[in-house]
């Protein structure tokens, strides 16, 4: 296969205005009519881009093409030679929708038809020069049976239907607005809508639509609620008003990822749409409210102003991340929104910078650009941009934005015009930051510090370092804002003055740190105080030389949350790695009593946030954990945390079973953040009890629960159980909802995701089970990418089972699904931090799968890089 450099980017040779598209659907045979008004932009042939299409017919200007003026290449593209420098190109040409089980362009789900186009699938719809950089307005014609296909739609404003004799119907719908062919969409079938209006700030009249199967409609208020607070927050914190007359969103169970973009018609896997409180859990909650929220603000930070190229992904991910990130953090408790997102990014993105697939937020070179959608791109590039705003200010940052979109507003742009913007607005030179960019790697950062009594004076030196990564061997030092304060002996904020500065400022402040070392001076401090670092978690790298005495102490005194919630996090995790090692030697582990105080802490407090306290109790993951270690251990780390929270469970039993029956909740549900802190904390509280043998309390939660959340908590922990009090309940589960999708999805993830021995074996069964299904891709990850990604314990087996069952599972699904697979197979590339003999296995299972013939260029690419 071969690689794409973002070095070789060249303008378009052809740019097309206007599109006509005219479909007639049928799930075997759809055609598909495209009048493309192009006209010169560069040098070079008309080429346009085409996957498995049929091509019955091609004009320019009305005049059919002979066949030897169409090229068409082995990678089903076509080449017209001798074009003209402008004109009208029309073609014609029939595709299978039902054949698609890729998903990815034109395909069908449970009868309805549904299009997914980024990043390269629209080239499965027509030919076309599938590239963002290329923005057109379109107009779409589509005809269907009338029965089959009640409701068209596609992007932009209706403009139109009608009837025909032989029982089908069209739609005509436009998008005044230009766009690149990667943000078209079309949906057409049986569905129903639910919907409100929205009068934009300047007085715009917006319908607002959720298509869903009929049944489900009762499960959209939540969405929609998201959606309206979306729409406002954007008017609100950014200025940016919605520029349609609809907002469609329309749901499909069969889809590779979250949802998507396209303007003015979002399409969403269901599990970003559909909720109510008996089928979802608070989780699935706040995930429906910030895809909402990401899709909808896509409007003008990746729609209006799009990327010129696929290397510049970020330059609408990363921002609408941050984005979104921000408008939840308004919607509640934004201490905890930081810290569930940090502790996402150092799940899945830390270890992805730290492994074969490192590349940067603006990666150099692919071979296939699906795999570039990652925690890298996404997580990462939104705390790159979080670092401008924050080196910024959110008042220069708002100007930034204002120039930013006015500046590029129709345009396909790059990250430079983006910083440009910022740098402009704010008059701060930001090209200490490029390197986030374009450097792969989590920084380290450390600190030393020293107290000189006569003088009064403190010291601080931080140094950074930046960790080679694959291609990049050496890297030089970036700009690191360091949000920082000084407490006193008692746990007081210090005012501080830096050397050159005339007042102490209170509260916490900024350091800049720019170059590899740097030392900051304070002056008029009166006895040695307590450094708090990296407040509101300032910038994504891995912090060292804090001792675990300060540690302990910024856990329970620090007036920043997250360092205080940071603090306990990295306090445990040292003595984790320290109870690893005595096991690795055969030592008894031991228990270090701070942890029993902290936990007795945190639970008086718990009152005033109690969705801080559930962060703060629960335990740093095993991933987490093993990820610290030189070889991983998974077994060891899964041991001595099992042991803790047993420990934890018996040592704080009275508080616990206090807090948990105090929690029990009264009255309606409701999914305000309060409500979910509650949950959260009550739930914590169970695990470790059940941990400590109290299963009854587990058991008679599931029974009595009346809502997924508190279900599922117990169901979970009962899943690790032994007999009757494990089977009942999963039994009763599966019967009670067999017949619901995104619940049945849930049965899966809990079993997968188990650390009974016989997990493994169970697995093979789940995967041979009725109800799995490979073609459906939120069913292949409940089981699949639960087990490998979720369950380390038994992923690692010892005897190489777990790595077998994924490369089995992505050797049958990379034919039906190529980018499901390739996302499934990652954790496989692991193998550098195992000991040798899990290594060995992992790389033959890596083997093992580049030995299929014909794999797709991404599972190739993702199994390839792992074994390099
Ligand atoms: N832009 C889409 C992701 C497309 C993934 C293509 N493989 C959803 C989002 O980030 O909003
Ligand atoms: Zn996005």
């Amino acid at each position: 296969p071969q690689t794409t450099y973002r070095a070789d980017y060249r303008p378009p040779a052809f740019l097309i205005d206007t599109v006509e598209l005219d479909f007639r659907l049928d799930p075997a045979a759809t055609l598909v009519r495209a009048r493309l008004a192009f006209r010169r932009n560069g040098p070079g042939p008309m080429r346009l881009d085409g996957q498995g299409l049929a091509l019955l017919e091609a004009r320019i200007d009305g005049a059919v093409l002979p066949e030897a003026r169409l090229g068409l290449g082995a990678d089903g593209s076509l080449t017209v030679a001798d074009a003209p420098d402008s004109g009208m190109l029309e073609t014609l040409v029939r595709i299978a929708p039902e054949k698609n089980t890729e998903l990815s362009g034109l395909y069908t789900s449970g009868g309805n038809f549904y299009t997914q186009c980024e990043a390269e699938g629209f080239r499965r719809i027509t030919f076309f020069p599938d590239r963002p950089d290329v923005m057109s307005r379109y107009t779409v014609t589509i005809t269907a049976d009338r029965a089959r296909c009640p409701v068209m739609l596609s992007n932009g404003n209706p403009d139109g239907s009608g009837g025909n004799e032989d029982g089908t119907h069209w739609v005509r719908w436009i998008d005044p607005h230009p766009k690149p062919s990667y943000l078209f969409a079309l949906v057409a079938g049986d569905l129903v809508d639910v919907h409100e209006s929205f009068v934009t700030k300047s007085g715009r009249q917006v319908a607002l639509n959720i298509w869903v199967r009929r049944g489900d409609e009762d499960r959209c208020g939540h969405a929609m609620d998201s959606l309206i607070r979306s729409m406002r927050w954007d008017e609100e914190v950014f200025g940016l008003e919605y520029d349609l007359d609809v907002f469609n969103i329309a749901a499909v169970s069969d889809f590779n990822m979250g949802a998507m973009e396209n303007k003015g018609l979002n399409v969403f896997n269901t599990k970003y749409v559909l909720a109510k409180p008996e089928t979802a859990t608070d989780g699935d909650y706040q995930g429906i409210e910030t895809v909402i929220a990401h899709e909808y603000f896509h409007n003008w930070t990746g729609n209006r102003v799009t990327c010129r190229d696929w290397f510049q992904l970020s330059l609408k991910e990363g921002l609408t991340v941050f984005r979104d990130q921000e408008f939840s953090a308004d919607q509640g408790s934004r201490a905890v929104k930081r810290i569930r997102d940090v502790r996402g990014l150092r799940a899945a993105q830390f270890p992805e910078d730290a492994g074969p697939m490192a590349h940067p937020v603006r990666p150099d070179s692919y071979i296939e650009i699906d795999n570039f959608y990652t925690p890298t791109v996404y997580q990462k590039g939104a705390e790159v941009v979080r670092l401008i705003h924050t080196r910024i200010g959110a008042a220069a940052f708002r100007r930034g934005m204002d120039l930013y979109i006015a500046r590029c507003d129709n345009r396909a742009v790059t990250i430079e015009d983006f910083v440009a913007a910022m740098q402009e607005a704010s008059g701060v030179d930001l090209s200490g930051f490029m390197g986030w960019y374009d450097q792969a790697g989590t920084p380290e950062l450390t600190m030393e510090d020293r107290y000189e009594p006569e003088a009064r004076r403190w010291v601080l030196t931080l140094r950074q370092a930046v960790p080679p990564t694959p291609g990049q061997p050496d890297k030089h030092p970036v700009a690191i804002p360091v949000a920082m304060g000084l407490l006193d002996a008692g746990g007081a904020e210090l005012p501080t003055r830096l050397a050159g500065e005339n007042e102490a400022k209170p509260g916490t402040r900024l350091l800049m740190l720019e170059a590899a070392e740097q030392s900051f001076t304070f002056e008029d401090v009166a006895a040695p105080p307590v450094p708090s670092l990296l407040r509101g978690f300032s910038a994504p790298v891995k912090l060292k030389g804090v001792s675990q005495d300060r540690l302990r102490f910024l856990a329970v005194h620090d007036t920043d949350p997250f360092v205080r919630w940071e603090s306990g996090l990295q306090y445990a995790t040292a003595l984790m790695l320290q109870m690893v090692a005595a096991r690795q030697r055969g030592e008894a582990p031991g228990f270090d009593p701070a942890l029993e105080e902290a936990v007795r802490n945190t639970l008086r407090g718990a009152e005033a946030d109690p969705a801080f306290a559930a962060e703060a109790l629960s335990l740093p993951g095993e991933g987490f954990v093993a990820d610290q270690m030189e070889v991983a251990d998974p077994a060891a780390v899964h041991a001595v945390r099992e042991g803790l929270r047993r420990e934890i469970g018996r040592r704080c039993g009275d508080v616990l079973r206090a807090t948990y029956d105090a929690l029990a909740e009264a009255g309606e549900y409701r999914v305000d953040g309060r409500s979910i802190g509650r949950r959260a904390l009550r739930n914590a509280c169970l695990a470790y009890l059940v941990a400590a043998g109290e299963t009854g309390l587990a058991e008679a939660q599931y029974a009595a629960a009346g809502n997924m959340t508190d279900r599922l908590a117990a169901l979970s922990l009962l899943a690790d159980a032994e007999g009757p009090a494990r089977e009942g309940p999963l039994a009763d589960f599966h019967a009670r909802w067999r017949g619901d999708d995104l619940v049945l999805d849930k049965w899966f993830s809990i079993q997968a995701m188990s650390s009974r021995a016989d997990t493994p074996a169970a697995i093979r069964t789940l995967y041979a089970h009725p109800d799995f299904d490979l073609r459906n891709p939120n069913r292949a990850r409940s089981l699949i990418g639960a087990f490998a990604s979720g369950n380390p314990l038994h992923f690692h087996a010892e005897d190489g089972e777990g790595y077998r069952f994924l490369a089995d599972a992505v050797i049958a699904l990379d034919p039906i699904n190529g980018s499901i697979a390739a996302r499934l197979v990652g954790p496989l590339g692991q193998w550098r931090r195992q000991a040798p003999g899990r290594a060995a296995l992992m790389r033959r299972e890596l083997e093992r799968v580049l030995a299929v013939p014909k794999l797709s260029k991404g599972t190739f690419e993702k199994a390839s890089k792992a074994l390099a």
